[in-house]
C-alpha cells in the first residue's frame, strides 16, 4: 500500500553518480509488436525508459515502426529483419546480431504474434542470447511450442506468464491459480529461470527463494499493464539487478503505482497508458 514502510527483502537501487552517463544506465532492445497491437510494445518501452534505462530500442515489424514511433519520442525504434512469414532471412542474420551484441538486456513478447517464424525467432534467441532476457506474452505462447517449453536457454531468463500462459507453458489447459503456484516454484528451481506468475499477489520465484507481491489492485485486471510490467523488468536488468531481484523490485513498484494510481483514476478508470504516469510516483515512495 502507498505510504507504507518498504518490505524488507526489497533490493535496493543505488543513488545515481553525479558523473553516471546514459551507458551507466544500460541498454536495452525490446522486441515486439506487430498489426493490430502496435501499443503493447510502445508501452513496454515507455516503461523501460521511466524504469531508468539508459537507452531503449524497440525492434518492430516494418509495418508497424512509424506508428510505434510516433507513441514516444525518447525511445529509438528498429525495424526488426524478419520476412512476411516472420522468419530472419538469412543476410539479415548479421544486423540482428550486431543488434544484441551492443544491447545489455532483451525483451521479446508484447504483442509479437505467433508465426512459424516468429517460433524460430524466439527459440533461436531463447537458446543463444547470453545475456538477461524477458519473455512474455507471444513469446511464451511461442516457447509453450517447443519439446520442453523452457529448457536449454543461453543465458538468465524471466519469464512473466498469467494464468493462461502458464497453463499453456506448463501445457496444463485447467491448473489452478493455487496448482500453478506451486508448480511455478518447481518450474523455475528445474529450469533456471526466474517465473513472475501474474495474478493478485503475483509470485516471483527462483525456485529457491518466492516472494508474493503485496501491492497491486484489480483495477491493473485492463489490457496493457502485463506489456508495462515487462518494460520495468527490462528496466531493471539494463542497470543491472539480476533477474530475481529485478523482476521482484519492477513487480513491487508496478502494484504500487496502481495503488497510488486508483486513489485519482478508480479502478474502472485505470489504463494501462494511465498507469505509466504513476510509475514516477512509486518510485518517489521507494527512494
Ligand atoms: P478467459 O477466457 O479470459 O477466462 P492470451 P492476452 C486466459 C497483446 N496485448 N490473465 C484467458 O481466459 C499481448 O502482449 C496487446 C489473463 C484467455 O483464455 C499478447 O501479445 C495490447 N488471461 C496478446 O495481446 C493490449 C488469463 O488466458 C487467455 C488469466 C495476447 O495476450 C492487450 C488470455 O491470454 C495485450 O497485452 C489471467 N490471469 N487466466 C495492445 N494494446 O496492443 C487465464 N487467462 O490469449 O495470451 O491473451 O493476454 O490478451
Ligand atoms: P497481463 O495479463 O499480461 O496484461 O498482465 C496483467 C497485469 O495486471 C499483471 O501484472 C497482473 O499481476 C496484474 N493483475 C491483473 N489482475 C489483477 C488483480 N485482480 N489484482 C492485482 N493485479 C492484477
Ligand atoms: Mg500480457
Amino acid at each position: 500500500m502507498p505510504n507504507q514502510p518498504l518490505p524488507s527483502g526489497l533490493p535496493i537501487i543505488a543513488a545515481r553518480a553525479a558523473d553516471s552517463h546514459k551507458g551507466t544506465f544500460g541498454r536495452a532492445l525490446l522486441v515486439g509488436g506487430s498489426v493490430g497491437m502496435p501499443g503493447s510494445i510502445s508501452l513496454s518501452g515507455q516503461a523501460c525508459l521511466k524504469g531508468g534505462a539508459g537507452l531503449v530500442t524497440l525492434a518492430v515489424p516494418d509495418a508497424i515502426i512509424n506508428t510505434v514511433a510516433n507513441f514516444e519520442p525518447s525511445y529509438m525504434t528498429w525495424a526488426l529483419p524478419t520476412d512476411r512469414t516472420g522468419r530472419i532471412p538469412l543476410h539479415a542474420k548479421a544486423r540482428l546480431n550486431e543488434k544484441l551484441h551492443s544491447s545489455d538486456c532483451l525483451a521479446i513478447g508484447p504483442g509479437l504474434g505467433q508465426t512459424r517464424g516468429l517460433f524460430h525467432l524466439v527459440s533461436h534467441l531463447y537458446e543463444t542470447f547470453s545475456k538477461p532476457m524477458v519473455i512474455d506474452a507471444d513469446g511464451l505462447n511461442l516457447l509453450a511450442q517447443r519439446d520442453d517449453s523452457l529448457a536449454g536457454h543461453a543465458g538468465p531468463r524471466v519469464v512473466t506468464p498469467h494464468l493462461g500462459e502458464f497453463r499453456r507453458l506448463v501445457g496444463k489447459p485447467h491448473l489452478s491459480m493455487e496448482d500453478a503456484r506451486d508448480m511455478a516454484v518447481d518450474v523455475a528451481g528445474n529450469q533456471q529461470v526466474v517465473v513472475v506468475l501474474k495474478g493478485p499477489q503475483t509470485l516471483v520465484t527462483d525456485g529457491h527463494r518466492h516472494w508474493h507481491n503485496p501491492t497491486g489492485n484489480p483495477g491493473l485486471a485492463t489490457g496493457g499493464t502485463g506489456d508495462v510490467l515487462t518494460g520495468l523488468i527490462t528496466a531493471l536488468l539494463a542497470q543491472s539487478l539480476d533477474v530475481y531481484e529485478a523482476a521482484l523490485l519492477a513487480v513491487y513498484l508496478h502494484g504500487l503505482a496502481a495503488d497510488l494510481a486508483i486513489r485519482e483514476t478508480t479502478q474502472s478508470g485505470l489504463t494501462a497508458s494511465g498507469l505509466l504516469t504513476f510509475l514516477e510516483e512509486a518510485w518517489r515512495d521507494y527512494e
